[in-house]
């Protein structure tokens, strides 16, 4: 059965975001979690990080790509929050002020992970930029694809050509996945860790098990 979200016209929209490491399936969920938003009459804007405007979309270009000169950590880091903060500026926060829900496909904890973990930056310099360009602004509900380092990058492997990121080696990876985990155990409220390491069903199940459990919290409802 379809439910009305019942909200409001002040509420704002809510904002879940998906993450994991290569080829955890944050893709292919994340098309399932819109369809299931949807049939339960909530109006959903889908979109990524890096990315998600078409300036963001060049910054992203610009991240992924693989060049001679090598790019400096912090100005990774850089690039990805000003990209984000076209991308909140232009899409998330109209969207969730119009009372839209919004499903990112990463967001900042992908920072903590590959830049703070995986590049050694430390959390304290990406959380002083998460603070300056969103501190009023955070997920509501995070759903972690976790896997192990091998079973990812063997999928992702499997589409062909790698990008800038794809390419590091096992220690970085490992680094990438305790920064995740590091992050759900220290907020286990809003992100729901999801073993992505089973088949496309079992993972989808779980993924909508959680969906629906925040559905029944945030509406009030059994979803
Ligand atoms: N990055 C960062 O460093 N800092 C930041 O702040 C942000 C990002 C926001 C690009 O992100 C890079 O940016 C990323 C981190 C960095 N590093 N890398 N690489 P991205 O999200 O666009 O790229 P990605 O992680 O490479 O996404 P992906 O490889 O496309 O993974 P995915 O979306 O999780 O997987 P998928 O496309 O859904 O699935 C991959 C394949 O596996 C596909 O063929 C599926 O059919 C298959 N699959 C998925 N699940 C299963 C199961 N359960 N069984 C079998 N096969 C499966």
């Amino acid at each position: 059965m379809t439910r009305s979200p019942e909200m409001t016209a002040g509420d704002r929209g809510r904002f879940i975001t998906v993450e994991g490491s290569e080829g955890a399936g944050k893709s292919t969920h994340l098309a399932t979690l819109v369809a299931h938003l949807e049939a339960h009459g909530i109006e959903v804007v889908s979109t990524r990080e890096p990315g998600g405007t078409p300036l963001a979309e060049a910054i992203r270009d610009l991240l992924l790509a693989r060049r001679e000169e090598q790019l400096d950590a912090l100005a990774e880091l850089l690039l990805m929050f000003a990209g984000r903060a076209q991308h909140l500026a232009c899409v998330i926060r109209p969207a969730l002020a119009a009372g839209r829900w919004v499903v990112c496909d990463r967001f900042t904890d992908a920072s903590f992970a590959y830049q703070g973990a995986g590049r050694e930056m430390g959390q304290a310099t990406v959380a002083t930029l998460a603070e300056l360009v969103h501190g009023d602004l955070h997920p509501d509900l995070t759903l972690y694809l976790d896997l192990p380092r091998e079973v990812g990058l063997a999928r992702a492997r499997n589409r062909g050509e790698l990008d800038r990121f794809e390419v590091e080696g096992a220690p970085f990876f490992d680094r990438v996945r305790q920064g995740y985990l590091d992050l759900a155990s220290a907020e286990p409220g809003r992100i729901r860790t999801v073993d992505a390491s089973g088949d496309l069903d079992s993972v989808r199940s779980e993924v909508l098990a959680a969906v629906d459990a925040f559905l029944a919290r945030t509406l009030g409802q059994g979803a």
